[in-house]
């Protein structure tokens, strides 16, 4: 068994959800921020046989898309009248940022 780890955009959560979900995979979904951005995303928690992970990858390839984004640099240390006019920087925030893990073992305790 695996665990996936995706880390994917926000607006990309909902449709992914039910796409894992219309094909049987149970996903739990964490909200999340990146560390660079500091933007909020969303991490899915998907545990799945081993031959389910090619599928389940495609999946989150078919509902997660590239985007670009523009950050604006940390200000620089300026002296008493300077000016500093910032200059966003273009970003490419990917589709999804994926983990496969090996599950030792899974039990649904009842
Ligand atoms: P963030 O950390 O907010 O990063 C957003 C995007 O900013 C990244 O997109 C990348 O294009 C850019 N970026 C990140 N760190 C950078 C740096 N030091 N210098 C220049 N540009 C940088 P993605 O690579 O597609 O990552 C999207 C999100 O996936 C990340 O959001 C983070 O939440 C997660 N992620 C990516 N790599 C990870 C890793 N190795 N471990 C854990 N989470 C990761």
């Amino acid at each position: 068994m695996k665990l996936i780890f995706a880390v994917i955009q926000g607006k990309d959560a909902d449709n992914l959800v039910t796409a894992l979900r219309a094909n049987g995979y149970r996903c739990t979904q964490i909200n999340s921020a990146g560390g660079f951005l500091r933007e909020t995303n969303v991490t899915l928690l998907i545990g799945v046989d081993d031959a389910a992970v090619p599928d389940v990858l495609n999946l989150i390839e078919q509902n997660c898309y590239t985007r670009t984004q523009y950050v604006n640099p940390l200000l620089p240390i300026m002296e008493p009248g300077e000016f500093y006019v910032p200059n966003p920087v273009e970003v490419q925030v990917g589709g999804a940022t994926v983990f496969v893990l090996n599950v030792v073992r899974c039990e649904r305790i009842a």
